[in-house]
C-alpha cells in the first residue's frame, strides 16, 4: 500500500515526508552567510553553519531519511556568493552528502550563483520547484509552482518564514516562528501558473504548508498584525490569495496549536 505522511519534526523546523520505508527530510531557508551580511554593518556574530549542520545531522541520524531535500534559500547573498560562502557552503553540502543517499536542491531566490559552490551529486531542481512520490509539491515559494504540482495532495513552500507577534499586558513583546497549514485555491492557482495548466484535473483545495526556516536567527513575515488581509505578503502564492492565510492553522516550532491565524491578529 502506498500510505505516505508528512510529519512537522516538532521542536525542529524541519519535516519529515515518509512512505513506506522511504524517508524524505525536508528543510529550508537556512541562509548561510545571513552573520557576514550582518557583520558589515558592524555587528558581529560567529558564522552559524557549524551549528546548522549539527543539527541537521542530528536528524538525519535520528530519522535516516534517504533524502535530503533543501527547499531554497541555503545561502543568504542573492544573485552572487561572498567570500564566506565559498567555504561554507562547499563543506556544508560535502557534509550532508557523505551522511544521506540523495541530496536535492529546490533553489529560492537566494540562491543565484549557487552552482560553482555545489559538490558534484547534489541535484538541483527549477524554481518551479518539484513532485516527490505523487503526492507532495515542494517548491520554495518566490516562483509559482510548476503545474504539475497542483496536482498533489499537499503543497509545501517556505520563503515567508513565517513568524507570530505576541506582547503581554506589560508590553514585552515576543516573536516566536511558527508553522501554517492552510488551504490552496486550485482555481487560482492554475490561474498563475498559466495556460501550462490547461487541461489539468484535480478539483477542489489543496492542502498547503508554510515551513519555518531552519535558521532561528532570522526575521520572518508577521502572520497576525493588524494589517493582516491588506498587506503584501511575499510570494505569488499568498499575493495572489490562492491561499486563505486567515483560516490556516498556526503551530509553533514546538508544536504547540495556537487557533487560526485570524484569531491571532493583533495591533502593536
Ligand atoms: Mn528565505
Amino acid at each position: 500500500m502506498n500510505r505516505s505522511k508528512a510529519m512537522p519534526l516538532f521542536p525542529h523546523p524541519a519535516l519529515l515526508l515518509t512512505r513506506g520505508r522511504e524517508k524524505a527530510l525536508v528543510i529550508a531557508d537556512l541562509h548561510i552567510g545571513w552573520e557576514m551580511a550582518l557583520s558589515e554593518q558592524g555587528i558581529h556574530i560567529p558564522s552559524q553553519t557549524g551549528r546548522f549542520l549539527e543539527r541537521v545531522l542530528g536528524l538525519i541520524r535520528a530519522h535516516s531519511p534517504s533524502l535530503l531535500i533543501l527547499l531554497g534559500d541555503v545561502k543568504h547573498t542573492i544573485a552572487k556568493a561572498e567570500m564566506a560562502e565559498w567555504r561554507d557552503v562547499p563543506e556544508f553540502f560535502e557534509a550532508l552528502k557523505r551522511s544521506v543517499r540523495e541530496v536535492i536542491l529546490v533553489p529560492g531566490n537566494h540562491d543565484g550563483g549557487i552552482d560553482p559552490l555545489l559538490p558534484s551529486g547534489i541535484r538541483v531542481m527549477g524554481a518551479s520547484g518539484m513532485r516527490l512520490w505523487g503526492r507532495y509539491g515542494l517548491f520554495h515559494g518566490h516562483a509559482w509552482p510548476g503545474p504539475d504540482l497542483l496536482e498533489c495532495d499537499l503543497l509545501v513552500m517556505a520563503h515567508m518564514h513565517p513568524t507570530v507577534s505576541l506582547s503581554d499586558p506589560l508590553g514585552f513583546r515576543i516573536v516566536q516562528q511558527v508553522w501554517v497549514r492552510g488551504k490552496c485555491d486550485r482555481g487560482r492557482l492554475r490561474e498563475g501558473v498559466g495556460e501550462r495548466c490547461e487541461g489539468r484535473g484535480k478539483a477542489g483545495d489543496l492542502d498547503c504548508l508554510i515551513m519555518p526556516s531552519f535558521n532561528d536567527f532570522l526575521g520572518g513575515q508577521s502572520i497576525n498584525r493588524e494589517d493582516f488581509g491588506e498587506r503584501e505578503y511575499i510570494g505569488p502564492i499568498l499575493r495572489s490569495r490562492s491561499m486563505e492565510l486567515g483560516g490556516s492553522d498556526v503551530y509553533m516550532l514546538d508544536g504547540t496549536y495556537l487557533g487560526k491565524a485570524k484569531a491571532l491578529i493583533r495591533s502593536d
